[in-house]
């Protein structure tokens, strides 16, 4: 093969709550976005409970893409978008998450949206649950902790995909359901599952029975959404971190191997349909007795994934220490910095080479077509006086990774679907809840405290990204 395919998915991708604010529009309910405070680098939101006076919630409004969807939307289509990756905000379909019947204006707000893009030939690519969930799951139910939650999610999923199985055809279950792996921390066990800890309760297993009840009702989902329409096609979504050895040390090997197993157990369950045999080892060896059932277990064989969609930002490095002989993984205490690799202004390292080798990692375990649905720079943009933003930054960052990504598809024969940077739009940082983490070919004119016009302007990496698209990635 000589690049990438004839219909490559060029595109972009953003997520419902860090874009369209309308927090309370259409009949829309508190989501766990909408509970988070904004942080910086190294201040963790602050996650309320409930929605409280004088808090700063950055998701609210965000960019205000509900009102505005028409507008970036054409600015979508000028840079050449093939698809288009949002999230469907679980609590205007279902506000509270436990109701017996949708609610129509949600789904008409997302009709609209998609006929939007596809009168602009963009076709949307939808992730199901984007750390969006409702909230009324977390404080009455507990979250992802409780079974229960399966039903409630598996009913938004028939719903969603009846209503738009003419309309989108690319579907992913659960954004990211790996971060988790970092229980240690209170974002990724609330963002991905709900989950909110008790002072001193053993997390581990939490998190584990929480991905279970998760992955299990993707694998529901999978099956009907098949059985409504056997053309979707409804993937998976990892965070891809590859996680090195620090160093050829044969313990630091043993160390990023366990590693990886750690992080990335996930996709296994969501490709294979089944536990790999080190993880139902290691809940042994930590005598977790986690709610498996033997339906669950036939579940997950039925609901088994059509393709690996994945994000990619940057690597990871680990080192065996001599106070862990198990070699365990815990992401809060185990990664080192990687001499090799220089790092963002949040301390993100740059990895071009991690993405080649990302694609080639998921294609040798799986052998499954992989869609890269994020990876991007987050960078403070300056304007100019005259309006323009100079990211050139952004631009070799970008041109970087698809080089690799090339390489990965000519020279290493990956079967890579699509690439939609994440971000293309300016967007409340999920991490941070800033304005001023920036990824965006088009700037929005708002900063971290909430003030600005909200207007659009497009920055130099549109016209780049623009002729990235129209020379399917040979203009770098
Ligand atoms: P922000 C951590 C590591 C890798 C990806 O992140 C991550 C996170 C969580 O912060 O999240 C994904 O906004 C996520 C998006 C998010 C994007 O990466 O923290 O799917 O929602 O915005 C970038 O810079």
């Amino acid at each position: 093969m000589s690049g990438f395919k004839a219909d490559f998915l060029w595109g972009g991708a953003v997520a419902a709550h860090q874009l369209e604010g309308g927090w309370k529009e259409g009949g829309k309910g508190v989501s766990v976005a909408d509970v988070m405070t904004a942080g910086a680098h190294g201040v963790p939101r602050e996650i309320t409970n409930g929605v409280l006076d004088g808090k700063n919630y950055p998701n609210h409004e965000a960019i205000d893409f509900y009102h505005r969807y028409k507008e970036d939307i054409k600015l979508f289509a000028e840079m050449g978008f093939k698809c288009f990756r949002t999230s469907i905000a679980w609590t205007r379909i279902f506000p509270k998450g436990d109701e017996l019947e949708p609610n129509e204006a949600g789904l008409k707000f997302y009709d609209d949206l998609f006929d939007e893009c596809l009168k602009h030939g963009i076709e949307p690519v939808i992730t199901l649950s984007h750390f969006e969930m409702p909230f009324h799951l977390v404080t009455e139910y507990g979250g992802w902790r409780n079974r229960k939650l399966i039903d409630f999610f598996v009913r938004f999923a028939k719903v969603v995909f009846q209503r738009y199985q003419h309309k989108v055809k690319y579907w992913m279950t659960f954004n990211e359901i790996n971060n988790q792996a970092n229980f240690h921390e209170d974002f990724a066990p609330f963002t991905n599952s709900g989950l909110k800890y008790a002072p001193g309760e053993d997390r581990e297993p939490v998190m584990f029975q929480a991905a279970h009840y998760e992955l299990v009702a993707s694998a529901l989902a999978v099956k009907a959404g098949r059985e409504i329409n056997p053309s979707l096609q409804i993937g998976c979504m990892i965070a891809m971190c590859p996680i090195y050895p620090l160093t050829c040390a044969p313990d630091d090997m043993m160390m990023a191997m366990n590693a990886m197993h750690r992080r990335y157990w996930f996709t296994d369950v969501h490709v294979r349909g089944k536990y790999p045999q080190h993880l139902l080892n290691y809940f042994e060896r930590r005598g977790f007795a986690l709610d498996i059932t033997e339906e669950d277990k036939a579940a997950l064989t039925q609901g088994c994934v059509d393709y690996i969609g994945f994000s990619y930002y940057m690597s990871f490095a680990t080192k065996a220490t001599a106070d862990n002989p198990q070699l365990d993984y815990d992401e809060s205490k185990s990664l080192v910095s990687n001499p090799y690799v220089q790092k963002s202004d949040w301390g993100w390292q740059i990895d071009p080479v991690g993405l080649r080798y990302s694609l080639n990692w998921f294609w040798d375990h799986y052998q499954l077509p992989l869609f890269i649905v994020e990876n991007g720079f987050g960078a403070i943009d300056v304007q100019e006086s005259d309006g323009t933003v100079n990211d050139q930054y952004r631009i070799d960052y970008l041109a970087a990774h698809i080089r690799e990504m090339k390489k990965a598809v000519v020279e290493d024969g990956v079967d890579l679907m699509g690439y939609t940077p994440w971000g293309c739009i300016d967007l409340v940082s999920a991490g941070t809840g800033e304005m001023k983490k920036r990824y965006g070919f088009i700037f929005v004119d708002k900063d971290n405290e909430g003030n600005g016009t909200l207007n659009r302007s497009k920055k130099k990496s549109f016209d780049w990204y623009k002729q990235v698209i129209a020379s399917n990635g040979d203009n770098l």
